[in-house]
């Protein structure tokens, strides 16, 4: 028996215990394990009944996600798949009662295992799930035909599509789990395997009937979910198959569902969007990793923090910190600008209330770790400070000077610039290796992405305390270079250019935004622009013309500049790329204005409009942020390209299911991608630069993740 899985006989209860660091993922070797100690136990005569059980935090947190990348084709993956069903029947048939005994998470693989089990045991605070569609995959162990049998089709139909965990309580309210041990799990767990033989109870799941009436009510279940995802899906595919499973499962027999189950697992486990998923998985959990930060560096522990600013994003940035239980101080030049913060902090949890997501009282109690001040005072005793006034340069600068002179020296002094050199507010502070940049994105208190800019003296002890404090806002934290716009906003200015550009030479903004959003972003950049103001843009570009820079190479539009003349700053005017029915409303409509400003500044720069083709607003986009993206690895802003993909994924909602902008400069394929550099440079101009990395790689025959190397960028 593999060392994974050990196997013990206690008061006359054999006890199956996985043990494979650190989420006991069913490796092949866990599988077999777990196989051969069942058939051990059920012949044991030591042993009347049977707990399978995880050691350390955790139950069974899914099978192991690497494995699937050995799986080359559908046929391969169906052919291995029909083996863990057979296993999993084996479990079912046990002859004597086999209880699963949840703590910490069972997930995927891990839930399907329990439900073949005859009964489920948790802690109160496990969670149990079907994450797989965040993997681009469907459950590929009988979940889609098990679970409905223990909940019913609607709730199995949830969980398999959103992939969120469900608490234990309501798992046991649901039918998934049997029972909830108070104490020791171990010892719950052998009281009431030990009561199931005393009752010579066994209950195997499959044999669960499915009525009539509920079948027919799963049917409903499965299109209703269908028009649902529609909606909410942006073009994964994984979603919807496991509808198609669980559907099977309704229409024909248990055998029926699972073969088609398995013929759909081949299906996705091969596709690009489960490959894509999968890596943007590992990709997250690398970004942690920073190569000259050790994971022992020690780190400050953040109590107590302030914010300056209480704009939008430092409003949000404060709910982010009170959210997460850390009580902050939220200063303001005057109190007019601090009750408008205030008042905008309020009305957002009260949208959140309206949600049923907070109470009044937990409100209340949040708000209440907000201590509003227009003075200094009390900065003195903050383990971190987060600088966030308005985009200028000048005015940051003082604000740092002044944190300098009102802080402890170990404080801790980040700034939500977007843009800005943190490097020269190191300088204006006097302490530079307690400077950071801590870039959160427009909605602070709800975008998961935190850009983590290190500047030239930034402590490694400020960088690993910004990163373990990211996990603790609930954000995902990556480590950047300091330059102008950092990664986000430096790839962005050349999104923005071409987006602008297209508008230029014909196609319009609804096009843009309807082909960028039928990709897969939440938003287009016009609507994007529209919802963050046209003003924040203008005035970064004013700043940059001031100082004789420009985002990105290349003919620089006028349009935008001129909707800021106008007063058009999106939504909060009523008016921006879109018309609104009123400031503040988000319903909007085209304005023929923008094309005919299109039409003028396209004469002026002597380009003739003409028709341009969806696919060619993909490439053009995608193309440019592949390019700038190549040159932020080489520059050395970026450790890693999964990086930048982390970046996009969570800092704009660029499509999961395609792995990011540099994953998907890998699918479409980098000798493309360098081909479509080179025609749009003999089309449009030779701000048109092929990134020598990219020009490279090609050379090579690589990828930014070269498959046969593993190895990434
Ligand atoms: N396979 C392989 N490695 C895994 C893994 C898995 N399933 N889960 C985690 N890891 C690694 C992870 O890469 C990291 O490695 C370390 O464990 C700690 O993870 C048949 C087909 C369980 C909630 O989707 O959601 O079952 O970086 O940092 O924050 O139908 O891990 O240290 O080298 O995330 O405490 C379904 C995936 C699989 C769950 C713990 N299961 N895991 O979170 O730790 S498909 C999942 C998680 C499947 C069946 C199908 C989380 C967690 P390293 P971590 P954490």
């Amino acid at each position: 028996m593999p060392d994974s899985v050990r196997y013990d006989v206690s008061d006359r209860v054999a006890v199956v215990t996985i043990d494979n660091p650190p989420v006991n993922a069913l490796s092949p070797a866990v599988w077999e394990g777990i196989d051969k100690a069942v058939a051990r136990a059920v012949a044991d005569p030591e042993a009347d009944a049977i707990v399978l059980i995880g050691a350390g935090a955790t139950f069974i947190a899914g099978a192991d996600i690497k494995v699937f990348d050995t799986l080359k084709t559908r046929e391969d993956s169906f052919t291995r798949s029909a083996g863990t069903h057979a296993l999993l029947r084996r479990l079912e048939d046990a002859s004597k009662p086999l209880v699963a005994a949840i703590h910490g998470n069972a997930l995927g693989g891990g839930l399907e295992v329990a439900q073949a089990c005859h009964f489920r045991v948790a802690t109160k605070d496990a969670k149990v799930g079907q994450p797989e569609v965040l993997l681009g995959i469907i459950p590929g162990a009988g979940g889609t035909q098990r679970l409905p049998r223990l909940c019913g089709a609607k709730m199995a139909l949830e969980m398999c599509t959103d992939g969120k965990p469900v608490a234990a309580p309501k798992a046991l309210a649901a039918g998934i789990l049997d029972h909830i041990v108070s104490d020791g799990l171990l010892e719950g767990a052998i009281a009431f395997a030990k009561s199931k033989v005393v009752a010579h109870d066994i209950r195997r799941t499959r044999q669960i009937a499915m009525t009539l009436a509920n079948a027919s009510a799963g049917l409903d279940a499965c299109a209703a979910t269908r028009q649902a995802l529609a909606k909410t899906a942006r073009g994964a595919k994984a979603p919807f198959a496991v509808v198609d499973a669980i559907e099977a499962g309704l229409r024909g027999t248990f055998d029926e569902g699972s073969q088609r189950e398995r013929e759909i697992f081949a299906e996705c486990v091969v596709s690009t969007e489960s490959k894509a998923l999968r890596h943007l998985f590992f990709a997250e959990r690398e970004v942690a990793k920073v190569p000259d930060v050790p994971k022992d560096t020690p780190t400050r522990e953040i109590k107590r923090a302030a914010v300056v600013g209480a704009g939008t994003m430092g409003g949000g940035i404060a709910m982010t910190y009170v959210n997460a239980g850390i009580p902050v101080l939220l200063k303001e030049v005057d109190d007019a600008a601090l009750q408008r913060g205030l008042a905008t902090i309020r009305k957002n949890y009260d949208v959140t209330m309206s949600k049923g997501k907070m109470t009044a009282e937990q409100v209340e109690k949040t708000m209440a770790l907000i201590t509003p001040t227009t003075i200094y005072d009390g900065f003195d005793q903050m383990d971190i400070v987060v600088e966030a006034v308005f985009e200028n340069m000048d005015l940051k600068k003082a604000t740092f000077a002044e944190l300098g002179r009102v802080t402890r020296p170990d404080c801790v002094l980040a700034s939500n610039s977007s843009t800005l050199d943190i490097d020269e507010f190191g300088r204006a502070s006097g302490r530079p290796a307690q400077v950071i940049g801590h870039h959160f994105f427009s909605p602070a208190n709800v975008m998961r992405l935190l850009e983590i800019v290190r500047g030239r003296e930034t402590s490694k002890e400020v960088i690993a305390t910004s990163l373990k404090l990211a996990k603790r806002l609930g954000k995902v934290g990556v480590v950047v270079g300091n330059c102008f716009g950092f990664v986000a906003n430096r790839m962005l200015a050349y999104y923005m250019r071409e987006a602008y550009l297209l508008l230029e030479e014909g196609a319009s903004v609804e096009q843009i935004d309807r082909v960028l959003t039928g990709f897969g972003l939440p938003v287009g950049p016009y609507g994007m622009q529209d919802i963050a103001g046209i003003d924040v843009g203008a005035r970064i570009r004013m700043y940059l013309n001031s100082i004789g820079k420009t985002r990105a190479e290349g003919p620089q539009s006028a349009i935008p500049d001129r909707l800021f003349e106008m007063g058009r700053y999106g939504q909060k005017t009523g008016a921006g790329w879109y018309k609104y029915d009123a400031p503040g409303s988000r319903n909007r409509t085209p304005d023929p204005l923008i094309e005919q400003i299109a039409d003028e500044e396209a004469k002026k720069r002597g380009i003739t409009r003409r028709p341009i083709a969806d696919e060619e607003i993909v490439a053009r986009i995608t193309t440019a942020l592949a390019n700038e993206g190549a040159r932020v690895l080489e520059d050395g802003y970026a450790t890693r390209a999964g990086d930048i993909d982390i970046i996009y994924a969570y800092g704009f909602g660029f499509p999961r299911h395609t792995g990011g902008p540099m994953f998907y400069a890998d699918t479409v394929g980098l000798p493309t991608v360098l081909a479509r550099v080179k025609e749009y440079r003999a089309r449009f101009g030779d701000y048109w630069e092929p990134a020598p990395l990219l020009e490279r790689l090609v050379a090579e025959g690589r990828g930014f993740y070269s498959a046969e190397s593993g190895a990434a960028v």
